[in-house]
């Protein structure tokens, strides 16, 4: 038959994938009856075609699907597209193919691709985020955010590409200049709306303790991602402007009778809404335009502290004194407050800064109380208050309680917690997204679209090629009527940030056609999901707004746990045959198309399963699927001449008990190998069932033989699975092995009559020996004592002591 020449599986694999569909084999059964199993990877961007990387990740979810589906569960395994966003847009415009057209037809060629890697999905559940649906069904979603006081307006500095006409994120500056178009980048106060995600920062942070399914490096990212830093807000006073005060945020507010000057972020608001004193006005503007040109990295990275007196000064609120105020260009604006108390004694940046300017920093904290001064290096330890007044001897914990608890009864501040994690600024000014759902009125300004007219969809008849603002040329959708007056009004031409349809994706799956956002009912049975599977680049950002997203949709009262994932696998990444990335630019991108073509779908996967353990990369081979096509053709020939029941007629049955036994080990440990996520391993396993199929199986005799096949083939099945259905209905079997079983484990057939006893002398390994299990102690010990090992390190002497441990371990004591 046509399997064993190569390369023409494709039939085979054409005429299963035919057969699997026509059977929706892989339709997600809803059954309450079964324990349910939901696994997913990460849905792709539609913005190119299927690459290595991809089927390498899907292969090992497909796996596990298809191992769970056989052991009973009631899984659902879905697809679908993360169809919206700039790489979509993109990649339209590099085409001059409007984005619905490229999105529709990269869907159709990466689905393509799925099935021919034959891929178990449930397509049934598929969707598109760009799809009206799923459209509607997040606006509904944005406008319960928006209710609930999750999601407001505000204008922030921002990077803005003037080419592009669009805010980027800090990694799309490269170098001061647009990733895109390499246009220079500036900072714009842009108005956006974001989701204040900040309130959930403390049980994002918390909550990681009970993902004990996640892999401790993304944890570890997401917690400095979000980066909770306790300490205390301190306010001071303006002196040049009555009522004006600006709050600063520090660890080390034991350190506050050292302040002797305070550091303003270039960004502060302050001094947009404050007149700052006329001779000074015009030096500062100059130097906050010079900070506002760095990019956030340069300005960590400052090794030139520098700053600009503003000319006002502010109380100092404990002793009153008077301090200048400056801009500085190592102060982030959205860390803390924007403020910083400087205290050059005791914190390095502040003494470099004070050191250039000839500003005080007399010493407030001693190392063991007594006098001490600090050159060029400040003393940040822990220690004994000086020159702090009441609070001097007091020990820096002692200190931080009282100094915070004294600003907190006059007014002046106390203990706070500040965050890494900014909200999330959901808009886009791109044309290829979510509308978001709002109508600005002169008179009413911002109002929500009433959910009656939801959904907003994306006006399709625009000019796209030309402008971000593409949106901007459809007259139709940008005038409307007020929903509070009906008025005119205009419509929010922002588009929601692509990263917002991929945070709740995993529940819209449970019915992508579902009038409601998704059906609850179902959201509880069937989250957490209990896998989820995608690349570690994806640690922050998705991972934690995913999170977000389901503990604002559980407080709302629209589902009933706490956390999206149970479980979170990484995968390697499919790099070049040098190591490098592949990627478009580099042009050395592997289409698993081509792979599939030359060794067929089975070798690749189970290839790309075996080639090394699933966290470590794999850097391409083209000649690699080789040994995985010699594997399957062997796996052919071991089974026609194990089924050859002309061969070992009069079985012997130990034989026959040895190759069993093997077969129910195999069980065991590739069922356990997949779920560990040690997918080569698990194959290796089925490579040593190949193996003891082969040795030796005469004698076990034909009943035995074809046992261990069913197991064979079974296990072998969710890496090849065209392959084993083939061979398995040529063994005349009629269900197909998609809607079969996961063979039995019978424990039984793993007790065997011989145990492996370690033989020690003092105590020390010296070999490991396989005995009857029937034997007793006086005949192990002469077994033992008649190996050449042991007589050596005897040397004639008699033994002391034997003790033996049945079936284990003979000790010899000289
Ligand atoms: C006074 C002080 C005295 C500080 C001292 C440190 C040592 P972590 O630990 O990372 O949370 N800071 C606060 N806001 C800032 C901003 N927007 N940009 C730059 N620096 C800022 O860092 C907290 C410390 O970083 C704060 O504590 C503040 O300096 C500085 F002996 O306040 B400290």
């Amino acid at each position: 038959m046509a399997l064993s020449a190569r390369p023409d599986t494709s039939s085979i694999e054409a005429k299963w994938q035919k057969y699997w569909q026509d059977n929706d084999l892989f339709a997600w059964k809803q059954d309450l009856s079964r324990q349910k199993y939901y696994i997913l990877e990460m849905f792709p961007y539609t913005s190119g075609r299927m690459h290595m990387g991809h089927a390498r990740n899907f292969t090992m979810g497909d796996v596990l699907a298809r191992m769970k589906r056989a052991q009973g569960f009631d899984v659902l395994y879905p697809m679908g597209w993360d169809a919206f966003g700039l790489p979509a847009e993109n990649a339209a415009i590099k085409l001059g193919i409007h984005p619905a057209k490229s999105t529709a037809d990269a869907i159709a060629s990466m689905k393509q691709a799925m099935i021919e890697l034959g891929l178990s999905y449930d397509w049934n559940q598929e969707l598109d985020t760009s799809d009206a649906e799923y459209v509607s069904a997040q606006q509904r979603l944005f406008l319960k955010f928006y209710e609930a006081g999750l999601v407001y307006r505000d204008t922030k500095f921002a990077n803005w590409c003037d080419n592009d006409q669009t805010v980027l994120a800090d990694e799309q500056v490269i170098d001061g200049r647009c990733w895109r178009c390499d246009g220079e980048v500036t900072k714009r106060q842009v108005a956006q709306w974001f989701f204040d995600i900040r309130r959930y920062a403390d049980q994002l942070i918390d909550d990681l303790d009970q993902l004990d399914g996640w892999p401790e490096r993304v944890k570890k990212i997401q917690r400095s991602w979000i980066g909770r830093s306790k300490g205390a807000d301190v306010r001071f006073d303006l002196c040049n402007a009555p009522d004006q005060s600006i709050v600063s945020f520090t660890t080390r507010v034991d350190t506050l009778m050292g302040c002797t000057f305070v550091l303003l972020a270039a960004e502060h608001k302050i001094l947009d809404t404050v007149p700052l004193p006329a001779e000074h006005a015009q030096a500062v503007e100059e130097f906050r335009q010079q900070v506002l040109s760095q990019t956030r990295q340069d300005r960590l990275e400052n090794r030139d502290k520098a700053g600009v007196f503003t000319g006002w000064t502010v109380r100092h609120p404990l002793t009153g004194e008077e301090l200048p105020v400056l801009v500085a260009n190592y102060v982030l604006p959205d860390y803390g407050t924007g403020a910083v108390m400087a205290v050059p004694a005791h914190d390095q940046r502040d003494l470099e800064f004070a050191l250039k300017y000839a500003l005080p920093h007399p010493v407030v904290i001693s190392p063991d109380g007594k006098s001490f001064s600090v050159t060029d290096e400040a003393f940040v330890g822990d220690g004994v208050l000086v020159n702090s007044g009441d609070f001097d001897g007091h020990t820096t914990p002692q200190a931080r309680d009282a100094i915070a608890g004294r600003l907190a009864s006059i007014g002046y501040g106390g203990p706070t917690t500040t965050y890494r994690l900014q909200n999330w600024s959901v808009s886009r000014q791109r044309y290829w997204g979510n509308p978001i759902p709002i109508v600005y009125c002169p008179d009413h300004g911002a109002v929500p679209v009433p959910e009656s007219d939801i959904p907003v969809l994306l006006p399709r008849d625009v000019d796209f090629m030309n402008s971000s603002r593409a949106i901007l040329s459809s007259e139709q959708f940008v005038n409307v009527s007020c929903p509070a007056c009906g008025g005119p009004a205009r419509r929010e031409v922002d588009t929601m940030d692509t990263f917002v349809d991929s945070a709740w994706y995993f529940l819209r799956f449970l019915d992508p056609h579902s009038a409601e956002p998704f059906p609850r009912d179902l959201a509880d049975r069937m989250l957490p999901a209990d896998l989820y599977i995608g690349g570690i680049e994806h640690a922050v950002l998705h991972l934690i707004y995913s999170r977000f997203f389901v503990k604002v949709l559980r407080d709302l009262g629209m589902l009933d746990f706490d956390e999206p994932f149970m479980s979170l696998r990484n995968h390697g990444m499919v790099n070049d045959a040098d190591g490098l990335k592949q990627s478009k630019s580099r042009g050395n991108i592997t289409e698993p198309a081509d792979m599939i073509a030359r060794y067929g779908s089975d070798a690749l996967r189970v290839y790309l399963m075996f080639a090394t353990s699933a966290e470590n990369p794999i850097n391409w081979d083209d000649n690699g699927p080789t040994s995985a096509v010699t594997f399957l053709q062997r796996v052919q020939r071991v089974v026609d001449a194990a089924l050859d029941e002309s061969r070992g007629t009069s079985p012997d049955p130990a034989a026959s008990k040895k190759l069993l036994a093997r077969a129910h080990a195999a069980i065991a440990r590739v069922a356990a190998d997949i779920e560990g996520f040690r997918f080569n391993t698990a194959v290796a396993e089925v490579m040593s069932l190949v193996n003891a199929l082969s040795l030796n199986a005469d004698s076990a005799g034909i009943e035995a033989r074809r046992e261990a096949v069913d197991v064979l083939i079974k296990l072998l099945n969710p890496f090849a699975p065209h392959f084993t259905e083939e061979l398995w209905e040529r063994l005349g079997n009629t269900t197909s092995l998609a809607a079969g079983t996961w063979p039995v484990l019978r424990p039984e057939m793993l007790r065997r009559d011989e145990a492996e006893i370690a033989i020690q002398v003092n105590g020390k390994l010296v070999d490991v020996i396989s005995l009857p299990l029937d034997l007793d102690k006086s005949q192990v010990e002469s077994e033992a004592l008649g190996l050449e090992k042991v007589q050596r390190l005897l040397a004639g002497a008699a033994p002391r002591k034997v003790i033996y441990v049945p079936g284990k371990i003979l000790n010899v004591v000289v």
